[in-house]
């Protein structure tokens, strides 16, 4: 694997600024980002230019991004050792986006899975929507990644994006890295407490399903106490037969640390009564240094927006080179002193 100066894979997420983030966003996203940035040089994109796509309140698209942003700071980013950015600040995106469009097919844009369930879903489609994966493409492809990683739901997308950095490397010359997909194990997957057999989910778990990362702690407490279990009283982890119990268990882990096994042993004679309230206490713990530091950075808009402002310089550093070479490579005319195409090579080439 090749590397940067430090010798570090890079890794690149992007996290969208929409709806009220989860505990299950925390398992699966947050919490892992913070120790991402231990081991990989990590960049965490705020994808607000994807947000357009859909219908979308603009006072709303403005709210949403600072609070993701103050989220991610908040569960332990740090903007000098990461480059947390939103991506509307990194102007290298919405370029490559349109360069990116004439080696991206319109045949394969219109086979996206998630293209055909969203453009079913909506009265008006736009062609940003249509073009989503190239805009998507471009995000990965600026930084030379070598690690995405993502949910299943965009495994397609990302193999767009490496069938779209073939065709412009074999059209205009190696230019791109390609990069590979990170792909969440199966368990340790959050699941609704009024329905354990879907994820818990922003969109469609109901209020009491989800425990959302700014709720308050008597809010949790409830939650947790009408949690759903399972039949039989004991304490025991078996996602087949007792989903409930077992989601208790994972969610108990992710607050505590404490193995499964061990968290099954201390809950053995237990009522569900008594271990439902417990995993309820752990997670308002888990939550409170977070939402501390949340409410302290929300409430700071000027400090989060120089955070931001630290990030998109990184990144826009970081793209430059990658986004220069695909002018050169594609024929542009160099637009003159202080934009010399190659005044720094792409990383790796
Ligand atoms: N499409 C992704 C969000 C996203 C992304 C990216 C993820 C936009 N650009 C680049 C990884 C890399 C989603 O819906 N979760």
């Amino acid at each position: 694997m090749a590397a940067n100066a430090d010798n570090k894979p890079r890794v690149f997420s992007g996290i969208q600024p929409t709806g009220r983030k989860t505990l299950g966003n925390y398992s699966g996203g947050f919490r892992q980002y913070a120790q991402t940035q231990e081991t990989h040089d990590a960049f965490f994109c705020i994808v607000d230019l994807h947000s357009i796509t859909v219908e979308y309140d603009p006072a709303e698209l403005r709210d949403s991004t600072l609070d993701v942003a103050a989220m991610l700071f908040a569960t332990g980013l740090d903007s000098e050792r990461s480059t947390v950015f939103c991506q509307s600040h990194v102007t290298a995106h919405a370029e490559a986006a349109w360069l990116l469009s004439a080696v991206a097919s319109y045949g394969q844009l219109g086979r996206m899975t998630q293209f055909k369930e969203k453009s079913d879903r909506h009265e008006f489609v736009s062609a940003g929507l249509f073009t989503y994966p190239v805009l998507m493409a471009g995000d990965i492809l600026l930084y030379q990644t070598d690690l995405v990683p993502i949910g299943d739901d965009q495994r397609q997308h990302l193999e767009l994006a490496r069938d779209i950095a073939e065709r412009f490397n074999y059209r205009y010359g190696e230019t791109f890295r390609l990069p590979d997909g990170k792909f969440p194990e199966v368990g340790g997957r959050v699941m609704d407490l009024q329905d354990p057999t879907s994820k818990m989910s922003t969109t469609l778990s109901s209020e009491q399903g989800a425990v959302y990362l700014t709720d308050t702690p008597d809010t949790i407490r409830k939650k947790f106490k009408s949690a759903v279990t399972d039949s039989g009283r004991e304490v025991r982890y078996d996602p087949k037969e007792k989903p409930g119990v077992s989601n208790l268990l994972e969610i108990m882990n992710v607050a505590t640390g404490e193995p499964i096994d061990a968290l099954e042993q201390s809950f053995d004679g237990a009522g569900y009564g008594q271990f439902k309230e417990a995993v309820g206490e752990a997670v308002v713990t888990l939550l409170a240094p977070i939402q501390e530091r949340f409410e302290a950075l929300r409430g700071d808009e000027r400090e989060l927006q120089r955070l931001l402002a630290v990030g998109a310089e990184k990144a826009r550093r970081a793209s430059e080179p990658t986004l220069e070479a695909m002018y050169e490579r594609m024929g542009f005319v160099n637009a003159g002193p202080g934009r010399l195409f190659g005044a720094a090579r792409p990383r790796g080439l």
